[in-house]
């Protein structure tokens, strides 16, 4: 396939300030006139012919100033119009209609049906699939669109911008005129059509205009949109007061469908989500489905300004959008519930999928230079990595200049498809800093290793910190330059609190924040008498891995008093992570695994310490995943011996606080009626985390049977659901539940999907027939993108032991569903198969298997252009 660079980007030799479409629609026959005012970039571009990007299309009409162009004037295939002879006039109008078949698109790209309505999605590069364009971010136009379509069965009509005319038709037709004065680039094209509920309200902006706001959801179902609408007015209301961004349309509108390739889309206006991510009450949604929605809602309003207003100037800067978006809504969502909490299951989320992705063979920069299908590039590093990168910048500039930055940003770039460059010279102006290497960050793939040694000498009162840093090789970039790394840290004395030093020199530290920009720093203290803890890396100010030469007593030292409670959370999961490491080389060597006792007891400490909240004492408990640890191990992975000496940890903590957990299981019990608020939230996440440790023994399925009996909410029920299957998985109480929850609810499809995803990752070889079974149950449909997720998604992504089988069965299975999958959608289908992206840190002979999975795939026919990008990056 092509390969597109970022330093070929050249502008548009034409530009299109007016785009008015007409569609009629219908559910196989839908007729496009796309009406383009077309207008000569500059005179050097006189002669040059228009070409338009398609995408399968079907031309029907092609006009030029009203008039039919002969044969020989353009040349149009699926994929392409090209017009040679243009008028000489700087301006011309240009008039095309296609043809589309929404109800055969199952690629869920430009217009399809989704069960029985309408809808779009055309970022990256969807809007082709609808009509001939210049299909690229840099184009920014004028919409005006006209939709028309029965009345009975599409009585809802949407689109960006306003409404400005609707009206009956004959023939039980009817038509609605929708107007969208900001420009915008082709992407953030959207339509809908359908007979939906609808929930309403209204937002009032802080300069009094009036929003009039709509979430659009499946008949039946508007109870369960509430939130999100709850959700969406926080957010409207929080980047008011946050960032001083005001709405800027006198509707918004967010509609629910059930088949979507991605969370949700920002269309300018008309935000259209996979329904997962806006319906929810107590009884069919989570704690994480709630917080999910608040975030994505946030997301996608938030993109009104980072990404509508001021877009990219190509897809190589999709993180200028992405990864700021994402930041903006992790600040939200810490605003809105506990930041400490925030913070550790945001890093949680990086260190499980975006360190794997920079330490394996789809390694990228946050800003790539090269991609073959952008779709893949839709990536944690773009995502999660980009918003660490603009975490960075506010810690290096302090929040009051990165503020003044992004208004900075707003003021200078509003209307604009702006580039990295862009977004970094507001910040070097609005500070005088020099960001250039800094900027590394956006450039440079891999996770950054840093290094430290202590020493102190107590006679003299110093401490010595020799710090080093290094970036190992990713593909294409086996050379490494050296990065600026923010690193916030903190001495902490014997009391545990942050020592004072006299004087420093060898680095930069301001705040806290110690700036590693050389390969090596000789940091030298004074006034340090008693040897401190070194608290590295406080709240995660930089995405690196650490090495530190310390004692283990340390760390459970940190664990126990850093003032600083993410520190502490990182100083107890390393301790985790550690023991389990240890223990699974033990069982490997046919050895007895020991645990110790600093372990238990920290646990038990810090589960009954009620000074901190309770969300904060569930992620101190809860283990590091087995995907965790096969991480820090690196390579030569077995993931049996990791999953038993994980259980075996379970067991430690559990036999050691037997009593305790059992009282405090008891003590958290919900009194009140539910709320989904953060602090309810966190009482029942600790409360679980406590029912798994207390189900954990042979035969121990009492207490998860009755919570799962007498649950009053989906939280608690999915929950000891899970318990039952992970630690129980052939007990007659988690047969019986798994029954019960089929019969509760085996009509309600995003519900059935916690039901896939539970069994998907029950551990052990058995999985795999479960799995395979479970494809063939009625509620599973291989052309919808979350049960293929729920199942197929769960299985090889948080299945160690059952994915990766030892006779390599679960990676044939794979690549058979990957192959069915991208017959209907190669998107979905490359997706999934990133879950062998980290194939060669397995132990030889599940390797040797992964590959022959991979390969098979690779040497398919006919192979997407996704997939194939995939695969071949994976094996490359
Ligand atoms: N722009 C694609 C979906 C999202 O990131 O909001
Ligand atoms: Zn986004």
């Amino acid at each position: 396939g092509q390969v597109f660079r970022l330093e070929d980007y050249r502008r548009s030799d034409y530009r299109i300030p007016e785009t008015r479409l007409a569609f009629d629609l219908d559910p196989e026959q839908t007729t496009v006139v796309s009406e383009l005012v077309i207008e000569r970039a500059d005179d050097s571009a006189a002669g040059a012919p228009l070409v338009l990007d398609g995408d399968g299309l079907d031309l029907v009409a092609l006009e030029l100033n009203g008039e039919a162009l002969g044969e020989n004037a353009f040349e149009a295939t699926p994929d392409r119009l090209t017009i040679h002879a243009l008028p000489t006039d700087s301006t011309f109008r240009l008039t095309i209609t296609t043809r589309v078949n929404p109800s055969a698109n199952q690629a869920l790209m430009g217009l399809y049906r989704s069960s029985g309505v309408y809808t779009t999605q055309c970022e990256a590069e969807g809007f082709r699939r609808i009509t001939y364009y210049l299909d690229r971010p840099d184009i920014l136009s004028v919409y005006r669109v006209r939709l028309e379509a029965d009345k009975a069965t599409a009585p809802l009509l949407l689109s960006n911008g306003n409404p400005v005319e609707a009206g009956d038709l004959p023939g039980g037709r009817h038509f609605a005129v929708w107007d969208d004065p900001h420009p915008k680039p082709s992407y953030l094209f959207a339509l809908v059509a359908g007979d939906l509920g609808v929930v309403t309200d209204e937002f009032v902006t802080m300069s009094s205009r009036r929003v009039a706001l709509g979430i659009h959801v499946e008949k039946g179902k508007e109870p369960r949109a509430a939130y999100a609408m709850d959700a969406l007015k926080r957010s409207m209301k929080w980047d008011e007061e946050v960032f001083g961004l005001e709405y800027d349309l006198d509707v918004f509108n967010i509609v629910a469908v059930s088949d979507f390739n991605m969370g949700a889309m920002e269309n300018k206006g008309l935000n259209i989500f996979n329904d997962k991510y806006v319906l929810a009450d107590e009884e069919t949604a989570t704690d994480a489905d709630f917080a999910n929605i608040e975030a994505i809602i946030a997301h996608e309003y938030f993109h009104n300004w980072t990404g509508n207003r001021i877009t990219c100037r190509d897809w190589f800067q999709l993180c200028l959008k992405e990864g700021l978006t994402v930041f903006r809504d992790h600040e939200f969502s810490a605003d809105q519930r506990s930041r400490a909490v925030k913070r550790i299951a945001e890093v949680r989320t990086l260190k499980a999928h975006q360190f794997p992705e920079d330490q394996g063979p789809l390694a990228h920069p946050v800003r790539p230079r090269r991609y073959r299908e952008i779709n893949n590039f839709y990536t944690a590093t773009v995502y999660e990595k980009g918003s660490e990168v603009v975490r960075m910048i506010r810690t290096i500039l302090g929040a009051e200049a990165f503020r003044a930055g992004m208004d900075l940003y707003f003021e200078r770039h509003d209307g604009d498809a702006a580039t990295i460059e862009d977004f970094l010279t507001v910040f070097e102006e609005v500070s005088g800093r020099d960001l250039s290497q800094f900027a590394l960050w956006y450039h440079q793939a891999g996770t950054p290793n840093v290094s430290v040694k202590a020493s102190h000498n107590a006679a003299t009162g110093e401490l010595v910190l020799d710090i080093e840093q290094s970036s190992p090789p990713t593909p294409g970039e086996s050379r490494k330059r050296l990065m600026h790394i923010p690193l916030a840290f903190g001495l902490v004395g014997p009391d545990g609190r942050d020592m004072v030093w006299e004087s420093v020199e060898g680095a930069t530290i301001e705040h806290g924040v110690l700036h590693v920009r050389k390969r090596k720093h000789h940091v030298r203290f004074t006034g340090i008498s008693e040897r401190p803890r070194l608290s590295l890396n406080r709240g995660f100010s930089a995405p690196i891995t650490l090495s530190v030469e310390e004692k283990p007593e340390d760390r459970a030292f940190l664990a126990r008093h850093d003032g600083d409670l993410f520190s502490r959370w990182q100083a107890l999961g390393g301790l985790m992570s550690d023991a389990i490491i240890e223990a699974s080389k033990h069982l490997r060597d046919g050895r007895k695994a020991e645990y110790g006792r600093e372990i238990p007891e920290l646990c038990g400490v810090i589960a009954t310490d009620d000074r901190l909240e309770e969300a904060y004492r569930a992620l101190a408990l809860a283990l590091p995943s087995e995907a965790d640890v096969a991480r820090e191990i690196g390579a030569n992975i077995d993931p049996d011996a990791i999953l038993a000496a994980r259980n075996g940890l379970v067991e430690a903590i559990a036999a050691a606080n037997g009593d305790t957990f059992a009282a405090l299981y008891d003590q958290l019990a919900d009194s009140e009626p539910f709320t989904p608020d953060a602090a309810s939230a966190g009482r029942r996440s600790l409360r679980n985390m406590l029912l798994d440790y207390l189900s954990s023994g042979p035969g121990a399925t009492g207490r998860a049977a009755a919570q799962y009996r007498d649950a009053g909410n989906m939280t608690d029920r999915s929950a000891a659901l899970s318990v039952l299957v992970m630690r129980h998985p052939d007990a007659a109480d988690t047969k019986a539940a798994l029954a019960d929850f089929e019969t509760r609810f085996g009509d309600d499809a995003l519900v059935m999907d916690k039901w896939f995803q539970i069994q998907a990752a029950a551990p052990g070889a058995g999985a795999l027939e479960t799995v395979r079974t479970l494809t063939t149950h009625p509620g599973f449909s291989i052309a919808n993108p979350n049960r293929v997720r729920s199942l197929i998604g769960t299985f090889s992504s948080a299945n160690q032991t059952g994915f990766h089988r030892a006779d390599g069965e679960g990676y044939r299975f794979f690549a058979d569903i990957v192959l069915q999958v991208e017959q209907r959608n190669p998107q979905v289908a490359a997706r999934l198969a990133t879950g062998l992206r980290s194939w060669r840190s397995l132990e030889p002979k599940r390797k040797a298997r992964a590959r022959e999975a991979l390969l098979r795939i690779a040497s398919t026919e006919n192979l997407s252009p996704d997939l194939r990008d995939i695969v071949e990056r994976t094996l490359a």
